[in-house]
């Protein structure tokens, strides 16, 4: 079929919608379903640039099972759709005049068209959809509720709107009953822009009124989801990846009922992801079950389950990976299984440019490397201690990991076997090494094959401040349950805090030309030094480490912000705001820290509210996933001080993301989730030929810096620039300070 004649766009719902506004509401004129639609916030303008969108590519099994999955549409009751916050959500019917005259009113879900004159033929008005995503040989129905005032017959054809390739055409009797409809037809091409058309034209005058319309049968996954599923009672929410249509529907897996229907929000350009996003809230489903979610045009996501608390078995298997990396372990089959080793790296290493030989055996791998890093290794740690802090209820004793069952937390344990080996690069005066590691990176052996000498590199005060912060940390939170250790760990944090006040300057290293290995410069202390006076304040009530803390943050403000391992000041705030005495010790300093809590958590959530994935996330580097956690996290802190709910509700939202809620519908933690990381960057898993369970990839990384990515296509939107090779270390390696910070998210958003 070909559309003849000039083609005047008379109405695009976007333009009207904003006339509507300026009214207030839009008012839907339906004898049956009168509905007013609040839409006192601007709608989302319609983007000016649109793109082929680009389905996340799905094995066919996975098809197959979608469409096991998705049978006809069964018009059961289902919960009203009650778009009461629908501003934004934006309808992409056209009413296009060519030889006739007509107008319409359309709304959220339904359009109400006033033909005044229907032109030469059947084609002289037409009500039309584009951008619909049809497989060649697929079935497909279109649903839908129509009434004409003046009975007759319409035409209702699907075509490819790129060519104009016919896929089908059925004529219906319509009169002056909203009755409803359903086509079936099979599609004879592939395409991604169909097109379904309401012929209204020839004829005398008319008044149509048509809604609910519904196209089912699509297996493409083109809706993003959490791929672990959604806790019961918290905020549930898919990402659409393209233009779906006005609503969405949250189908029952077993028996394909419609439980619930949403308005689909607040449709924008997303630069990061190259798509038109926008998303869909369905926190209001609550009853454990699997589900899908299914578009208007019909595009589905994964099934999901929706489960009181759908993380436990997976909770285990990211700490197990902290286990997995111990050094100087036998790791035995018992609970490493096909990854178990004997002891690895336990030879006296020899400080850096002397005879000195230390036994600093123990502690994680930190990564796809052997080496041990000091500003990686408290990092972690202290992520752990605070997810304990946050959330004990959610570790348990009973993870078949190595000191499963002593009556302590597996998370405390695993944290403890850190700490111990920390202790070891601390020197009598108080400094502490950054790194221990080999002249080289290790070929892809089994560690305890590495029989390279070990070196003991540079004491500084960036590594001292962080061993500090992590140590103070440590005291609070083994008080009672290691009272011994706390002890321990509380004098090496004042041993640290000794040797920071007698160098004052800042002490941060490049490695040696002749050590290859992973680096870490840092370029302030500050915060370093802020995170382990506030430790200390806290753990021993005395306010002169206050006042130190104070003292590093008025030299620089940015000393108490940052939950990574170049920048940690973030825990110092957080441990001083959670403090009973701090409100009343210093008033004045606690309403600053609240601010700049609030501040930074305020900047993530503005950038959140404005893509359809709801993440904050405004740069992709080395560790985007580790950055979206430690978003999350951030989020969460401030929500514990100001009550802003959206804060933890957004903060779900980027640990949605590293689960599956992403452009690439990728579940970056291995071993879980409908596609995940098998080639990841690290020499144990390698060397096993085993993929690691239960670690987090690096992630996202538009800065390209490892050779294997840079063969990716030029000008990849930030969030696609990932690549699942072994050889792409800056998106595809695994690291402690990472999987860490997925726990403490994890522990933060836990219901
Ligand atoms: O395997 C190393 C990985 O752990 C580091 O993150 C990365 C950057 O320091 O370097 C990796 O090692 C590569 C080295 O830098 C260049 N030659 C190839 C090495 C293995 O891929
Ligand atoms: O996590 C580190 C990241 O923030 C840096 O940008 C990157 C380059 O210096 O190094 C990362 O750390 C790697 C370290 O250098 C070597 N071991 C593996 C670490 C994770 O990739
Ligand atoms: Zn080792």
């Amino acid at each position: 079929m070909k559309l003849q004649g000039k083609i005047v766009e008379k109405i695009l719902i976007g333009l009207l919608a904003l006339a509507l506004v300026s009214a207030g509401v839009l008012f839907v004129r339906n004898h049956n379903l009168q509905k007013t639609v609040d839409v006192n916030q601007t709608p989302t303008p319609i983007p000016t640039s649109s793109s082929t969108p680009t389905p996340a590519s799905v094995s066919p099994d996975e098809i197959r099972h979608m469409d096991a999955l998705v049978t006809p549409f069964s018009n059961k009751k289902y919960a009203p759709i009650t778009p009461d916050n629908a501003s934004g959500f934006k309808s992409s019917w056209v009413l296009q005049n060519n030889t006739g005259d007509s107008w319409a009113d359309i709304a959220f879900n339904y359009a109400h068209i006033d033909v005044y004159n229907g032109g030469e033929n059947n084609e002289g008005v037409i009500f039309y959809r584009d951008g619909i995503p049809f497989s060649g040989g697929t079935s497909y129905s279109i649903f839908f509720n129509l009434s004409a005032v003046h009975e007759r017959d319409i035409d209702v054809v699907i075509v490819d709107a790129d060519d104009a390739t016919p896929i089908y055409r059925e004529t219906i009797h319509v009169n002056g009953t909203l009755n409803n409809y359903t086509l079936n037809f099979v599609s004879p091409v592939t395409s991604w822009n169909g097109s379904v058309r309401f012929l209204l034209g020839g004829g005398q005058e008319n008044t149509y009124d048509l809604n609910e319309l519904r196209i089912t049968g699509s297996s493409e996954i083109a809706i993003r989801t959490n791929h672990l599923g959604y806790q019961a009672n918290f905020q549930k929410r898919c990402t659409f990846t393209y233009s779906a249509g006005d609503l969405f529907d949250v189908v029952r897996a077993d028996t394909n009922e419609i439980v619930y229907s949403g308005a689909i929000l607040n449709e924008a350009w997303n630069d990061y992801t190259g798509e038109n996003n926008s998303y869909g809230d369905f926190t209001n489903v609550m009853e454990p079950g699997e589900y899908y979610v299914r578009a208007q045009i019909g595009v589905v996501s994964h099934p999901f389950v929706i489960e009181e608390n759908p993380y436990i078995d997976f909770t285990n298997s990211v700490i197990r990976m902290l286990s997995l990396q111990r050094c100087g372990h036998n790791n035995n089959e018992s609970w490493a299984h096909e990854l178990a080793h004997p002891e690895c790296h336990t030879s006296l290493a020899r400080v850096y440019q002397t005879e000195v030989l230390k036994d600093v055996s123990g502690g994680w791998h930190d990564a796809g490397d052997y080496g041990r890093y000091i500003k990686t290794g408290s990092k972690a740690v202290s992520d752990l201690l605070f997810a304990y802090l946050y959330c004990p209820e959610m570790f348990g004793d009973d993870g078949n990991l190595p000191e499963s069952g002593n009556g302590i937390p597996d998370i405390l344990d695993e944290a403890r076997y850190e700490l111990e080996w920390m202790l070891k690069m601390q020197n009598e005066d108080g400094g502490v090494y950054n790194t221990v590691m080999t002249p080289n990176f290790a070929y892809d052996i089994s560690p305890e094959t590495d029989n390279q000498d070990l070196v003991l590199l540079y004491v500084e005060t960036t590594s001292t401040g962080d061993f500090g912060g992590a140590m103070a940390i440590a005291s609070i939170v083994y008080k009672d349950i290691y009272p011994a250790f706390s002890e321990t760990f509380l004098n090496a944090a004042l041993q640290a805090n000794y040797f920071l006040a007698y160098n004052q300057d800042l002490i941060d290293m490049i490695n040696p030309p002749e050590y290859i290995g992973g680096s870490f410069k840092d370029d302030s202390d500050r915060d370093a030094r802020f995170y382990t006076n506030m430790g200390l304040y806290v753990a021993t009530k005395d306010k002169k480490y206050l006042e130190e803390a104070k003292r590093q943050y008025n030299a620089d403000n940015d000393a108490s912000i940052g939950l990574s391992w170049s920048t940690n000041g973030g825990y110092g705030r957080y441990i001083f705001l959670t403090n009973s005495e701090s409100s009343k010790d210093d008033p004045e300093f606690y309403d600053i820290m609240i601010n700049s809590l609030k501040d930074e958590a305020t900047e993530i959530l503005n950038y959140a509210l404005a893509n359809g994935y709801n993440t904050g996330l405004y740069m992709y580097g080395w560790g985007s996933n580790h950055d979206m956690c430690v978003n999350g996290i951030t989020m969460s802190m401030a929500y514990d001080f100001t009550g802003d709910t959206r804060f933890q509700q957004t903060a779900l939202e980027h640990l949605n993301y590293v689960l599956g809620k992403n452009t690439l519908d990728y579940c970056y933690i291995s071993t879980f989730g409908y596609a995940s990381p098998q080639n990841i960057h690290n020499r144990l898993s390698v060397s096993h030929n085993v993929v690691y369970p239960g670690a987090m990839v690096g992630g996202a990384n538009s800065f390209r810096e490892d050779p294997t990515i840079q063969a990716l296509p030029e000008n990849l939107p930030q969030a696609k620039v990932y690549l699942d090779s072994l050889s792409s270390y800056s998106t595809n390696e695994i690291a402690i300070n990472w999987n860490s910070a997925f726990i403490h998210l994890l522990a933060r958003v836990h219901q």
